[in-house]
């Protein structure tokens, strides 16, 4: 039987690593106790081919033997099918798992990517910093929103899912700012969600292969 390829980038800058979407994958494999091995790329020199893996030649991708995914959450979506371990079997729970699936990537992830963006690639430059404050404004609403269900709940539902592990890997990144690390709710769950032996291999086996691999050009 062919083995699972997700592919990861080589290495990227200190400030993305640990953030690349290709943890959500390998904690979802973990977690599935599923083995995998890295297409490993280079951020700038993708390999001819490659858009027919991912039309946008982002990372990750997931090849099971024909089939080939792109997008963190189908592919954290469909090992959580297949595996049994992320998705409740009550068609109920799973569908509330599968609601905080959506609400991460679609509802929490885009402000705060937003911000990222504000923060990271145009900090210089004024116009783009005027609309910071509206920016964190934003994030705050939506980590209010997940603040306030989590209150006195260890989860999102009544056990971990894959909802959980989106969630968490979306709280990770606005991690150049108190945010989230000020919120004591949003702290600790994702301090609980991080503590999981599944995330903590995937995270170092993410930071292996930057460490493996030198600064191949400047991104
Ligand atoms: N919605 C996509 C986003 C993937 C994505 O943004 N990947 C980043 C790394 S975390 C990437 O490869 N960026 C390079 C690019 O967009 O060209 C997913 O969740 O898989």
């Amino acid at each position: 039987m062919s083995a699972i390829k997700v592919s990861a980038y080589r290495w990227v800058p200190p400030f993305a690593q640990g953030l690349v979407r290709d943890l959500r994958v390998r904690w979802a494999l973990e977690e599935a106790g599923l083995p995998y091995e890295e297409r490993l790329l280079d951020f700038r020199d993708k390999p001819e081919g490659y858009r027919k893996l991912q039309p946008f030649g982002q990372v990750p991708t997931f090849e099971d033997g024909a089939l080939v995914l792109f997008e963190s959450g189908a592919i954290v979506q469909h090992i959580a099918e297949r595996s049994g371990v992320l998705l409740p079997s009550d068609p109920s729970a799973r569908a509330r798992a599968m609601t905080w699936m959506f609400s991460a990537l679609n509802t929490v992830e885009p402000p705060i990517m937003f911000l990222v963006q504000i923060d990271l690639k145009f900090a210089d430059d004024s116009a783009a910093m005027r609309l910071r404050e509206g920016a964190v404004d934003a994030v705050k609403a939506r980590l209010d929103g997940v603040a306030a269900w989590l209150d006195g709940r260890d989860y999102l539902e009544d056990r971990f899912t894959a909802g959980d592990l989106l969630m968490a890997t979306v709280l990770r990144i606005p991690r150049h700012t108190d945010l989230v690390a000020s919120m004591p709710v949003l702290a600790a769950y994702l301090a609980r969600c991080e503590a999981r032996p599944a995330f903590q291999k995937a995270l170092a086996a993410q930071m292996a292969v930057f460490a493996n691999n030198a600064a191949p050009t400047q991104l």
